[in-house]
């Protein structure tokens, strides 16, 4: 299997939780290394351009204003299958369907307050790493 890269982001909710560490004490349990990492209070800018590949949905208006309603901390994860784990640790997008255990089952509380974002492919992952992160910031080890 292969080393991979990928971004994950805790959303304002997960932030205002105080649930930083307890969501990096599972990356790492899981083998994921913390490459980079950044607290943000993203402008609608940088949120609309994050979202774009959701700019037509429906819900894309709610998602970027969750997601410049607080700070975030945005970190690069860095391991074997790490597009693929760190997905499997998030659980679904709708908390009400999260396997018990994930970190969306645990700490989310609604679909649009879903305490997490993760890249959904490798070509996705660094597209998003980039957006955040000059890769001279990305600490790979
Ligand atoms: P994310 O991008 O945040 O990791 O979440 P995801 O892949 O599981 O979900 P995605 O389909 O990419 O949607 C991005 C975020 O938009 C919100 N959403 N709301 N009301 C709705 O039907 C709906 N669908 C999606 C969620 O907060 C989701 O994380
Ligand atoms: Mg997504």
């Amino acid at each position: 299997m292969a080393l991979e890269r990928t971004l994950s982001i805790i959303k304002p909710d997960a932030v205002a939780k105080n649930v930083i560490g307890q969501i990096y004490t599972r990356f790492e349990q899981a083998g994921l290394k913390i490459v980079a990492a950044r607290m943000k209070h993203l402008s609608r800018a940088e949120a609309e351009g994050f979202y774009a590949v959701h700019r037509e949905r429906p819900f894309f208006n709610a998602l970027v204003e969750f997601m410049i309603s607080g700070p975030v901390m945005i970190q690069v994860l860095e391991g074997e299958d790490a597009v693929r784990k760190n997905r499997e640790l998030m659980g679904a997008t709708n908390p009400k369907e999260a396997a018990p255990g994930t970190i969306r089952a645990d700490f989310a509380e609604s679909i649009d307050a879903n305490a997490v974002h993760g890249s959904d492919s490798l070509e996705n992952a660094a597209i998003e790493i980039a957006y955040f992160f000059p890769a001279t910031d990305v600490y790979s080890r």
